[in-house]
């Protein structure tokens, strides 16, 4: 048996990227899925997508916004009591709007980015984590970023939102030290997802011109670091990862040919 099979994986922001990556990969490990989305179609297309390919795979759609507090609260406590032992918790919803200094923002993207980033990854921990230590076991798996480590220019507010993930991720460990719950902030670099698509509302030009020129890293790989982080036994807890791609240095350091 592998060593995630029947595990209780809750996943937000399930339905694309990372994210999506993540789910397909817990199931491939023959997880149990709570998949939190906001999107009900997309994530009824996701459940479709994951009984296909892995048919012995259970999975749980949960139909939410994580910048509702008293949603998520709503969503986990609707959870039958024999899923409330959630053993991994995939904190990766989040994301990026537009590529302003920090005094050029509008309000709209502002609160965007800091309600997903910051407040939503509040919100589901503040009902999850209680639960782990509950049940004396759990991981939280944090998506951080390059972008919490070293600021730039146009990233501000995005760049303020990943370090805020950090310092959450330190002080839940430093908080959890006693019990056997872990804590990873996992901080990618460039990955070819939708997230410069989110970034500049959908310019196809703006986005592609990223990843022009570097071999970005996958939804994929990132997947593969964060089950391998899941998979250590109990005694190892990875506490940060962060993974950039062959012509990157940090956030802003980028080759491109
Ligand atoms: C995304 C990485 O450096 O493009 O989290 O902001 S970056």
């Amino acid at each position: 048996m592998g060593k995630l099979e029947g595990k209780k994986v809750f996943i937000t922001g399930a339905t694309a990227g990372i994210g999506k990556s993540c789910a397909m990969k817990f199931a491939d490990e023959k997880a149990r899925l709570i998949l939190m989305v906001r999107n009900e179609e997309k994530g009824k297309k996701l459940v479709e997508e994951i009984n296909i390919k892995y048919p012995e795979v259970e999975v749980i759609l949960l139909i939410g916004d994580v910048r509702d507090g008293k949603v998520c609260e709503e969503l986990v406590n609707s959870l039958p009591e024999e899923l409330k032992d959630i053993d991994i918790l995939v904190n990766n919803a989040g994301l990026a709007k537009g590529l302003n200094k920090v005094y050029e923002n509008s309000i709209e993207d502002i609160n965007t980015m800091i309600d997903t980033n910051i407040k939503g990854l509040l919100f589901v921990t503040r009902v999850i984590v209680p639960l782990m230590v509950k049940y004396n076991k759990g991981h939280i798996i944090n998506l951080g970023s390059v972008a919490g480590v070293n600021a730039y220019a146009g990233g501000g507010v995005y760049c303020a939102t990943k370090a805020a993930v950090k310092f959450i991720s330190d002080a839940l460990r430093l908080e959890l030290i006693e019990t056997p719950v872990k804590v990873t902030n996992i901080q990618p670099g460039i990955v070819e997802t939708d997230f410069s698509l989110t970034r500049f509302n959908g310019d196809v030009e703006k986005a592609k011109n990223v990843y022009k020129g570097i071999e970005a890293l996958t939804p994929d790989d990132i997947a593969d670091i964060i089950v391998s982080t899941a998979s250590y036994p109990n005694r190892v807890q990875v506490s940060e990862v962060t993974i950039v791609a062959q012509n990157q240095a940090d956030s802003r350091a980028i080759y491109k040919k």
